[in-house]
């Protein structure tokens, strides 16, 4: 337990107490009457989480109070007894009811399915786990969004792409993994946190990839068979031009017959080996991937051919909005990657078929610690979309540094469109209400490997947990959130949950306060990108610049002066981001190129705020790092370590790059900081 490997599920021992006597006695038995796989590890679930956190064995043959678990058909006669019709017709195909029922003598988990079944009991243990009250229940839970998936970006030579916790779990040596314990464990933690899709391979799919959906179908079939216990479709990352890697057609045309043909009978096949395949994920056309633009043909072309042979079996196909030119000139200052995503996809509003879902980035950009929202949502009325994002920390301190991100994914989510009227917000766009579209939902990169606590950073760990959560439900508030991981992994001691808790609500803002400053983004080290490097991408191909001289920063996105990309947005927020006096200070320098004496509404100059900002957060860093040494004696001494030591590295270098981004701007502007502390 002390390596962090059973994290949320690590189902701590509870307290002595009211509410750990309100536990044993209900507890104390189970009523289970159905044989199902997925209910079976339902049972086996809870009887783990409630032997470890109560100390006590669970008997299966009740006499007395008992939990009853199952689904509404399935024959226990006690759920059937304490639900209510009405109540049944409120639980949707993944959701659950639970009540607490004194003249049953039973609290029941009850549902329409097994999967259903098993999210019921993970929230039971969930309450249970953070010393809730079981007394009085009466709910029907059901996910707001419909998919809830994680993006795996590992490669079947065992590397990850922008992995940071270790190598892949699933594959090593071009081998799929023998472990299928670990895939089960790593399917408990998912189910509990309320994924439902995951795509097992890297979008850049490379040569030996593409042979998943043929040669290596049945290794694939056997990680579908742990995955469907536990309510998870399995997806693959799909090669666009694999007709032609088969050595099979000559073309990879989305128009030509034999290519259609060629892939409809992939198709069938796959369903043939797993029933329930979720579907493709696509990125083509895309930093060097193939597609249809080979062929003349759009992405629409592209989509709904592979749409076509998926639908007769009931497959999706996600495909990648992150389309854009990365082999730009810099001296251009034309051409605007801010605007890619919008620009490709906006004029194909409409035209992809029902089992299409185009996931965009939940930014223009890629991932940086700030960006503005991605116009994408709200201009697309008549698509179906999730937004996709990044629980792997490539530009957020690669799990070295400590970034909860569930903050801002909640900010994204919360973005007004203005797309429908006042109240259009990103997240009822990805619920898929505003629009009413037939698949709608989350996906997100996964930052998970082969590292015996699944994350590298234990931190991290509350990301991962946080985005299912957040998928299930984007009520939820990062503070919730934070409070249920930590007693879920570390117990439910009041002074310990404070301060971690604080430690990840501040997180974010730390590492943005010592990295990127009011929106500029990309000032990493080239293709690893971990650390300061200020001009490190600004000569480069791949449209990512701050344009810093002696005068002034930022990108000029204006439509007047600029690129035009403040008017992909809708409404007051086209007016806003255009405008340089009411622009958000945090996104300032996205929008406009200013002086370094230009005035924030906070009142300092830009580069005064890039000094103390700088400054701040490197001593605020270092508090991180004694705020955790609090807690020495409280937390298990392995689980105690590892975060010691990531802290202390990152106590360092937010030093680096204090020193580095303050001594450049210093540099460039010849501007004094106020404060006279020590630049370089
Ligand atoms: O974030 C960038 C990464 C690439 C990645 C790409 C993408 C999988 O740097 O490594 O490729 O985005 O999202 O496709």
């Amino acid at each position: 337990a002390d390596s962090g490997y059973t994290a949320w599920l690590s189902y701590p021992v509870l307290p002595q107490g009211n509410a750990y006597n309100q536990y044993v006695k209900w507890c104390g038995a189970v009523k289970v009457a159905e044989e199902n796989d997925t209910v079976q590890a339902a049972l086996q679930e809870w009887q783990r989480g409630i032997e470890s956190m109560l100390g006590i064995k669970v008997s299966s043959k009740p006499d007395g109070l008992c939990i009853a678990i199952g689904t509404f058909q399935g024959g226990n006669e006690l759920i059937s007894g304490v639900f209510a019709e009405d109540t049944l017709a409120k639980v949707g195909p993944e959701g659950f009811a639970i009540r607490s029922s004194e003249e049953n003598d039973c609290i029941a988990v009850g549902a329409s399915s097994p999967a259903g079944v098993l999210y019921g009991v993970f929230h039971l243990l969930r309450l249970i786990g953070s010393l809730q009250s079981i007394e009085g229940l009466d709910e029907v839970v059901n996910p707001v969004n419909g998919l809830r998936m994680i993006n795996h970006w590992d490669n079947f030579d065992g590397s990850v792409e922008r992995g940071y916790s270790g190598r892949s779990f699933l594959y090593e040596d071009n081998r799929f993994t023998r472990d299928l314990e670990r895939i089960r464990d790593y399917a408990r933690l998912m189910s509990s946190a309320g994924i439902n899709a995951i795509a097992i391979n890297n979008v850049n799919v490379h040569a030996l990839e593409t042979l998943f959906i043929s040669k290596y179908l049945p290794d694939v079939s056997r990680i579908a068979d742990v995955f469907r216990l536990y309510g998870i479709k399995l997806f693959l990352s799909v090669n666009f031009a694999g007709p032609m890697h088969e050595g099979e057609v000559g073309t990879a045309d989305p128009l030509d017959p034999e290519v259609r043909k060629w892939w409809q009978s992939k198709a069938a096949e796959i369903y043939a080996a797993i029933p329930d395949f979720g579907g493709f994920v696509v990125k083509a056309d895309s930093e060097n991937r193939p597609g249809p633009f080979t062929y003349g043909r759009d992405h629409a072309d592209g989509a709904n051919m592979l749409a076509e042979a998926l639908e007769p079996f009931g497959g999706i196909v996600i495909w990648r909005c992150f389309v854009y030119n990365c082999k730009q000139d810099w001296r251009d200052r034309k051409t605007d990657r801010a605007r890619a995503a919008y620009d490709h996809f906006k004029p194909l509003d409409g035209k992809f078929n029902d089992n299409v879902i185009l996931q965009i980035k939940n930014g223009p950009m890629d991932f940086q610690v700030r960006e503005p929202v991605s116009p994408l949502f709200g201009a697309l009325e008549r698509t179906n979309q999730v937004i996709e994002f990044q629980i792997a920390q490539e530009y957020t301190g690669q799990q070295r540094h400590v970034c909860y991100l569930v903050p801002q994914w909640k900010e994204i989510m919360e973005f007004n469109t203005y797309a429908k009227g006042e109240a259009s917000p990103v997240k009822h766009i990805v619920d898929g209400s505003l629009w009413g579209n037939r698949y709608s939902g989350i996906a997100a990169v996964s930052n998970v490997g082969n590292d015996k606590n699944w994350t590298g950073h234990l931190l991290a760990q509350a990301n991962l947990y946080g985005y299912g959560r957040l998928a299930w439900n984007p009520e939820l508030t990062a503070e919730q959130i934070a409070s249920e991981w930590i007693s879920l992994t570390f117990g439910t001691d009041p002074v310990v949950s404070g301060v971690i808790s604080r430690i990840l609500l501040d997180s974010w803002e730390i590492y943005e306060s010592y990295t990127a400053p009011l929106g500029v983004g990309w000032m990493i080290n080239p293709e690893h990108h971990y650390g300061p490097n200020v001009d490190g991408y600004e000569y480069s191909q791949w449209g990512t610049y701050h344009y810093a001289d002696h005068r002034g920063i930022g990108v000029d996105r204006t439509v007047k002066t600029g690129t035009g990309y403040s008017a992909q947005y809708l409404g007051s927020n086209a007016e806003h981001y255009d405008s340089l006096e009411e622009c958000p200070d945090e996104l300032l320098l996205f929008f406009h190129h200013v002086p370094y004496t230009h005035i924030l509404h906070s009142g300092k100059t830009v580069i005064q705020h890039i000094y103390d900002a700088h400054f701040e957060g490197a001593e605020r860093a270092a508090e991180l790092l004694s705020m955790w040494t609090s807690l020495k004696d409280k937390v298990a001494e392995g689980l105690y370590l590892q975060v010691e030591n990531r802290l202390k590295e990152q106590a360092g270098h937010a030093k680096e790059w204090r020193d580095q981004i303050n001594t450049y701007f210093y540099r460039k502007s010849g501007i004094e900081d106020n404060s006279e502390r020590v630049i370089y």
